[in-house]
């Protein structure tokens, strides 16, 4: 019933027992301008391949879920425009319409969970956006990642969100959040946040048992991995600050609302820094890239994909 389609590479990975890293594509439509995203997608795959992993870039085309796209496949996705952004609420009706759309993390986790891929590498996840307390803006992604059994590696939720919200409704939800070699949380596109993290790991290795644990004692969902971006890449969270603060009020003049809401600020925020905020995401998704391409080698050595 479900049309899958796995691209030859991910197929004969799967085939093999081979170690596998899943990638979305909202931040390929809705997360970075022509022609960096398809550049930058390109990359985050070779890395993958050069750290001993196979990439499976999710989409759904024309009705069907695609496990890996093709070179060709993925220009066309970033230069589309009308793009579906597509989540756990929206991902089968997409597919029940013969439509087309790039999946969220909520929604390239339950891709991964069908495809038995047990590792996902993004940029930042969705989480309570500011002033939640009001609009009840709150992804999608948090809720995934207490349900479907994905470690997700991420520069920690992206720092346009209240953090500290985020933190807490995912403590709320049993999801184990995992700081990489150090003892705070990242945000985004600065290497440090104010806060500690719940937990830290400083090995692919670790990383790697405590989700087979997780599974093996019964525990629903998956873990987060907060991997900062490298120090020489980031954009110190001083100098951010005032800039996220002017791109949250304009979408709010603006009445910016629901699924709009990130790929707005993201878009903002890139011309306010003019293309620094580009060049920090790019550099943070490499990094998730190969550190979660590593977790992928260790689960395969564990017996485990
Ligand atoms: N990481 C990035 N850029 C992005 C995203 C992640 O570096 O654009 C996307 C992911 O697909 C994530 C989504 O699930 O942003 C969150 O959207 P929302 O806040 O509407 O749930
Ligand atoms: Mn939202």
């Amino acid at each position: 019933m479900i049309n899958i389609q796995y691209a030859p590479e991910v197929a004969d990975a799967k085939e093999k027992n081979l170690p596998i890293v899943a990638l979305e594509s909202t931040i390929i439509t809705h997360g970075m301008p022509y022609p960096q995203n398809v550049e930058t997608a390109q990359r985050v795959e070779a890395c993958i391949r050069d750290n001993g992993a196979v990439p499976a870039t999710m989409a759904v085309i024309e009705g069907v879920l695609h496990v890996g796209l093709t070179a060709q496949q993925l220009e066309k996705l970033g230069k589309a425009t009308q793009v579906a952004k597509l989540s756990r609420a929206d991902i089968a009706a997409c597919m029940a319409t013969g439509g087309t759309g790039a999946t969220t993390v909520a929604a390239t986790m339950i891709a991964a969970r069908l495809a038995g891929i047990s590792v996902f590498a993004t940029g930042g996840i969705g989480g309570v956006h500011r002033g939640a307390e009001t609009t009840f803006d709150i992804s999608a992604d948090l809720q995934e990642l207490a349900q479907t059994p994905v470690t997700v590696v991420a520069a920690g939720a992206k720092a346009i969100l209240d953090l500290n919200k985020t933190y807490e409704v995912l403590e709320t939800l049993g999801v184990p959040v995992i700081a990489y070699g150090q003892n705070n949380l990242p945000a985004f596109w600065s290497v440090s946040s104010d806060l500690a993290a719940p937990l830290r790991m400083d090995t692919a290795a670790d990383i790697a048992k405590a989700h087979i644990l997780h599974r093996e004692m019964g525990l629903p969902g998956g873990q987060l991995i907060a991997n900062p971006i490298p120090v020489d890449a980031q954009i110190p969270s001083e100098t951010l600050a005032p800039i996220i603060e002017q791109a949250l009020a304009e979408a709010d003049a603006k009445n910016i609302s629901a699924k709009d809401v990130t790929p707005f600020l993201l878009g903002r925020i890139y011309e306010l820094t003019e293309g620094r905020s580009l060049a920090a995401n790019i550099a943070l998704v490499l990094n998730n890239a190969r550190l979660a391409a590593e977790i992928a080698v260790e689960m395969c050595e564990l017996g485990k994909k």
